[in-house]
């Protein structure tokens, strides 16, 4: 197969754009796919301090990458889990990656020393699957960091294939909620919520594995063995083999329904914030928050 540019051998195709790229063409491609959606969706400006959450995936070390090289303003956020033996070679990953890159800022969170807790003991003491405490550490830690380090955004290395999938399981069980706020940019909110961004909404996973490879920025191959039976898999799947057989229907769900799905589900938004009487981060209910809840009852235990 030939580049659609320029004519010399392509080393991808992307048959959703009806077209291959060579080596040199596909990071332009790329890169530029990154500038639409970070334009297309007003995620940030070079003025902007941003934090991106890394997990020593491909996603992630990519997505931090290429904003250093765009010249953005963005440190990293690494938060150790405590899963198995994924954790410590996540975290070998992360610091190879910055180890290369003497002028990065990398922020380190453990949970076990920080918070007093892994992943697979929240969910065993609480009898939840590992992603439920997973998720929701997340999303405090990240939003914690940011507010404290005084960031104006954080960025997360979702892709199209992930936001395709999540978009697909919020279909099949009508979540309306979570409908409406399945969007790349979720805006700051009063209360001390940190705006949270997808730069590489436009971008599906081969691709970005693809990209890692050609520039030589080595990641962590295997997934979470927490996600191993996860939903979102058979999701994927299912999208996957859509897509083989019609090229560009996954960006067309998701984009069609960002353009013309999504605005009824979104007036289902907009709980009122107040600071969790415990750990002053922002929440929808009255008094403590869900995470300081959370930690609680894993002391009691
Ligand atoms: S890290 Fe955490 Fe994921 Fe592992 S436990 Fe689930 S949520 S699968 S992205
Ligand atoms: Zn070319
Ligand atoms: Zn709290």
């Amino acid at each position: 197969m030939k580049c659609t540019k320029c004519g010399g051998r392509a080393v991808i195709d992307l048959k959703r754009h009806n077209s291959g790229f060579c080596k040199e063409h596909f990071v332009e491609y790329f890169e530029g796919q990154i500038h639409k959606a970070i334009k297309e969706f007003r995620m940030f400006t070079p003025q902007d301090r941003i934090l991106v959450a890394v997990s020593g995936g491909k996603d992630s070390l990519v997505l931090w990458d290429a904003l250093m090289r765009f010249g953005y303003r963005a440190d990293g956020l690494y938060i150790d889990l405590g899963i198995d033996d994924y954790a410590p070679a996540s975290t070998r990953k992360v610091e190879e990656f910055v180890s290369r890159r003497p002028e990065t800022v990398l922020r380190r969170v453990t949970l076990s020393r920080d918070y007093g807790y892994t992943i697979p003991q929240a969910a065993s003491q609480l009898r939840r699957a590992a992603c439920s405490p997973c998720g929701m550490s997340k999303r405090y830690i990240f939003n914690r960091e940011a507010l404290e380090g005084g960031y104006d955004v954080v960025c997360t290395g979702h892709n199209l294939d992930d936001e395709a999938a999540v978009l697909f399981g919020n279909m099949i069980r009508w979540q309306v909620g979570y409908l409406g706020r399945q969007f790349p940019v979720l805006e700051e909110r009063d209360g001390g919520l940190i705006k949270k961004v997808k730069p590489l909404i436009r971008l599906t996973e081969r691709e970005t594995a693809a990209y890692a490879v050609l520039n030589g920025i080595d990641y962590m191959v295997e997934e979470c063995p927490k996600a191993v039976g996860a939903r979102s898999h058979l999701y994927k799947d299912l999208l996957n083999q859509l897509e083989s057989r019609s090229p560009g229907s996954k960006q067309q769900f998701l984009f069609g329904f960002y353009e013309r799905g999504r605005p009824p589900f979104e007036e289902q938004r907009g709980v009122e914030l107040t600071p969790c009487t415990e750990c002053g981060q922002p929440t929808s209910r009255e008094g403590r928050c869900a995470f300081c809840r959370m930690t609680e009852k894993l002391a009691a235990r």
